[in-house]
């Protein structure tokens, strides 16, 4: 698809689901400084998924809550378990620009009590998987993507559902809601790049709302 040099462009993935091509394009600088003052004090780790396998991606959190695993399973929890302490307080870049992104793409009201920001080197990959540790599927969820390009997976409501495949690319904003928010999706592994900004790096801000 070809785009003007200078204006952003709104395309619908599916029903409830909305890419905002260069959303975040003007904010990139500012939101990679908040993300790297958050893991200052929550730093980037590797959890472990309830099977035993270390995940790929390294994770932190801000917000009142932050989504953890463990061998015990998934969930919210308002501690770090790493530190002891609560998660950092999203910042006011974070928060605005998620609110911004879910009220172009219909959602009015949304609160986010989470950010969960991915951090993704070569190789790093996310299989397929549902997002279903939230209180209420109402609310839809933000994604954020920095840095790095990465090929998204985008599946269907059973696992084995055929995938399509987009490109997310550096300030791309995708908000997925209603009939698309229990999809199955996932990265593919990404690819050796640089980026001015990142160098190998992409980091992925997803913005949920945990409780009611
Ligand atoms: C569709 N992250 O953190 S963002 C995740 O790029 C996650 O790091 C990917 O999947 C990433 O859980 C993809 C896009 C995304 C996030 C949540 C969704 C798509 C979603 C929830 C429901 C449906
Ligand atoms: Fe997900």
């Amino acid at each position: 698809m070809i785009q003007d040099l200078f204006s952003d462009s709104t395309e619908q993935l599916d029903d409830g689901a909305w890419l905002l091509r260069g959303f975040a394009l003007e904010k990139a600088v500012p939101l990679i400084a908040a993300i790297e003052a958050v893991a200052k004090a929550a730093p980037f780790r590797h959890l472990v998924t309830p099977g035993g396998f270390r995940m790929s991606v390294a994770m932190t959190n801000c917000g009142a809550y932050g989504w953890v695993s463990d061998r015990r399973g998934y969930r919210y929890d308002a501690v770090d378990p790493d530190t002891g302490r609560a998660w950092p307080a999203m910042p006011s870049s974070f928060l605005d620009l998620g609110r911004e992104a879910a009220q172009a793409a219909g959602y009015a009201q949304f609160n986010p009590d989470v950010c969960l920001v991915n951090r993704y080197t070569p190789g790093t990959r996310l299989t397929l998987h549902q997002d279903r540790d939230e209180g209420d599927f109402a609310h839809p969820i933000v994604s954020i993507s920095l840095g790095v390009p990465a090929t998204f997976l985008w599946g269907g409501l059973a696992r084995g559902d055929k995938t399509r495949r987009y490109a997310l690319y550096h300030g791309d904003v995708v908000v997925w809601g209603g009939p698309s928010r229990l999809r199955f999706h996932g990265i593919a592994p990404l690819k050796s790049a640089d980026h001015p900004l990142t160098g190998n790096l992409r980091f992925n801000l997803t913005f949920r709302r945990q409780g009611s």
